[in-house]
């Protein structure tokens, strides 16, 4: 009879370092799971853009060959879904959000993002807590995007839970006024901020 010995055995000797670096509440899932409302878009690379406008000094409408001539970084970042799962160490590709940004140039008195997806999704953000982690990413993992996780292009926000990561984005509408997107409205809370545990909106702030 052979034993192994007890230090062989498989076991989860990293709990304390995932304890660490996994927001309260959140579980590693096994595989990266597939969410959202609706059906996935059918892309044309032909007819797609992308579009910036709003409180700007110069709206953009760039092809899908001009967002993938845009400067590229590469981001490591996990993904935590508000119902509990994430994915840790996904190695994001893409255009960085504020570059974006400043290229369009924001007005002075504008502080919000509405971000439009194909489908009709929207989620906002605070144009602030945007910093140099989130991404309009084309790619993961070192390959484009599936189809399912966002292709061609999604928003990567590591530090907010995942609803703001919205996928097959098609525009930034900078806004001076905050507007709730989809989850926001339903009484998620409007900044999601995953170290905070921000899931929902506090009581009898639901909009
Ligand atoms: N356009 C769009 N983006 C979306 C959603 C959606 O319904 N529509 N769901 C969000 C939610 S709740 C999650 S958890 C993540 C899931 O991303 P994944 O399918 O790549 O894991 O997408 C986010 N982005
Ligand atoms: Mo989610």
């Amino acid at each position: 009879m052979f034993f192994r010995p007890k230090s062989r055995v498989r076991r989860p000797a990293s709990d304390a370092a995932l304890r660490d670096r996994l927001p309260p509440g959140q579980i590693v899932a096994r595989r990266w799971p597939v969410l959202h409302q609706g059906e996935v878009p059918t892309f044309d690379p032909a007819t797609w853009d992308f579009q910036v406008y709003g409180q700007l000094e110069r709206p953009l409408r760039l092809t899908w060959q001009e967002v993938q001539d845009l400067p590229r970084t590469v981001m490591t970042g996990d993904l935590h879904c508000v119902t509990r799962w994430s994915t840790l160490d996904n190695t994001w590709g893409g255009v960085l959000l504020r570059d974006v940004l400043d290229r369009a140039g924001v007005a002075d008195d504008a502080a919000h993002l509405l971000i439009h997806c194909d489908g009709g999704y929207t989620t906002n953000l605070a144009i602030a807590a945007i910093d140099a982690r989130v991404l309009l990413a084309t790619d993961h993992d070192g390959a484009p995007l599936t189809p399912e996780h966002g292709f061609p292009l999604r928003i990567v926000f590591p530090d907010r839970y995942a609803w703001k990561s919205a996928k097959w984005v098609r525009g930034l509408e900078v806004r001076i006024e905050d507007e709730p997107g989809f989850w926001e409205r339903y009484g998620y809370h409007n900044e999601a901020d995953v170290w905070e545990e921000e899931r929902f909106a506090p009581d009898g702030d639901a909009r």
